[in-house]
């Protein structure tokens, strides 16, 4: 290269600087990575990743540098986490869970019940069993990762697709149409600071199965159901529906954060720009919190062969980064609030003494209903078996049990270990729960078989 040459470059890369800080004036400094770009508006911008592929470099050095959010893609669904039935398995959780809360980023908890990925011993189970097994499930596992989740997708996908607007038929739903609103009371009551979410796919405009979903969300506000957010997954294909920002502003509409959760899209000519549209609606929309695409390179995604991810295979930035890039620093008109899940702090009772074992109680409360989770702890002999007792308040009435069988569903009550949770070491405990109408139990009596 000559010399005049070098200098006209200089001059031209000087001037283009000029030009970017003008463009940006009265706005935040353009910032260079996804992450840092979409805090300018305080929302997130995460990646599904893997466990597995930590170990690859290239894929880490990405998931560091770019994102602020992290969501595990299998690690933490029921077949990962409880394989065999009351024996959990954090061990890949965990580890999304550290490489996350390490950098920084925010952890999108995925998901906690859905019809797809149970293990095998969840499939066969159906009616009490299975509703009983899903809320020890979603108790479990919320418990575990408490105070570090962002946001939990508690169910994922049940709602059919097509033009019914109905319910998806799966084990899950035929425990009874309540099972989504039993899941959402357990991971409260489990993690009050975590925002619950429903997520769901073909949900990108305003059609049929979204509608639906904003009716159940409708209803669950206007009966006080702890939901706090709702997930629109965002696998698009070449084309974008035309009312998909204003689908998410009628969401947001009824009190609800809404976030892209889990964002592909198919290679073809529009695939940047359909990137940028997604992006600009999210940050029109004020409770449009964050967006996650769902995996880092081509080479990691679902979708084998559609390369719909923003870096190719060898890690490179592709048109679709430059596109959502420039997007984010363009900027948001509208900061999403900082709001907390609402709660209630919960009440504990002291344990009772006296007796082989003794019962306490973990009152979540709000107006019209509970969730009462209840640890049952041996004394210095081991339990095999027991039996809690306690006696009603009058209107409140018992709408479901988990990890115990009840007898009566108001006034005096009484709950009998399962199979499972029946032998109690000495000095440690077990746990089950229910839910109610009206206001929950003062003092549980326990007593040992
Ligand atoms: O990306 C996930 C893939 O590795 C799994 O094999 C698949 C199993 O069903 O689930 C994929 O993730 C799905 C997500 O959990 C829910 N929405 C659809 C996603 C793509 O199938």
């Amino acid at each position: 290269m000559t010399r005049p040459r070098r200098l006209l470059l200089a001059a031209a890369a000087a001037s283009t600087v000029v030009a970017a800080s003008i463009a940006v004036i009265g706005t935040a400094e353009a910032a260079s990575t996804l992450g840092a770009s979409a805090a300018q508006s305080g929302r997130y911008f995460g990646a599904a990743i893997a466990a597995g592929r930590l170990g690859d470099s290239t894929y880490t050095r990405i998931l560091r540098t770019e994102f602020n959010s992290v969501t595990p893609e299998n690690e933490m669904k029921w077949d990962a986490t409880e394989p065999q039935q009351g024996r959990f398995n954090y061990t890949n959780g965990d580890r999304i869970l550290n490489e996350g809360l390490s950098n920084g980023a925010k952890v999108r908890g995925h998901a906690l019940l859905w019809h797809a990925q149970q293990p095998g011993w969840a499939q066969s189970l159906s009616g009490s069993a299975l509703r009983n097994a899903a809320i020890n499930h979603v108790t479990q596992v919320a418990s575990h990762y408490k105070g570090k989740i962002y946001a939990w997708d508690v169910v994922n996908e049940a709602f059919a697709d097509g033009g019914s607007g109905a319910r998806r038929d799966s084990n899950l739903q035929r425990t009874g149409n309540d099972w989504i609103e039993a899941a959402f009371r357990a991971a409260r009551a489990a993690d009050p600071a975590a925002k619950l979410c429903y997520n769901d796919y073909n949900t990108d405009g305003i059609n049929a199965k979204s509608t639906g979903i904003y009716n159940m969300v409708r209803d669950f506000k206007s009966r006080g159901v702890p939901i706090d957010c709702v997930g629109f997954q965002s696998h698009l294909g070449t084309g974008i529906d035309s009312t998909y920002q204003a689908n998410l502003k009628r969401f947001a509409d009824l009190g609800v954060d809404v976030q892209i959760t889990e964002l592909d899209v198919a290679q073809g000519g529009n695939q940047a720009n359909i990137y940028a549209t997604v992006t600009r609606a999210c940050l029109a929309v004020s409770r449009c919190t964050g967006i996650t695409v769902w995996g880092i390179r081509d080479t990691d995604s679902w979708r084998g062969g559609e390369n719909p991810l923003l870096f190719d295979g060898s890690g490179n930035k592709k048109a679709a980064y430059t596109s959502v890039l420039n997007a984010l620093n363009a900027g948001g008109t509208t900061t999403p609030p900082t709001t907390t899940p609402p709660t209630t702090p919960p009440t504990t009772t002291p344990p009772p003494t006296g007796g082989a074992c003794s019962a306490t109680v973990t009152l979540n409360s709000w107006n019209g209903g509970y969730v009462a989770n209840v640890r049952v702890t041996a004394g210095s002999a081991a339990v095999n078996g027991w039996t809690v007792t306690t006696t009603l308040p009058s209107g409140s009435a018992i709408t479901g049990v988990w990890s115990a069988t009840n007898t009566g569903t108001s006034g005096a009550v009484s709950f009998r270990n399962v199979a499972y949770n029946g032998q109690v070491p000495a000095g440690s405990s077990t746990e089950f729960g229910f839910q109610g109408t009206g206001t929950g139990p003062g003092t549980l009596t326990c007593a040992a078989a």
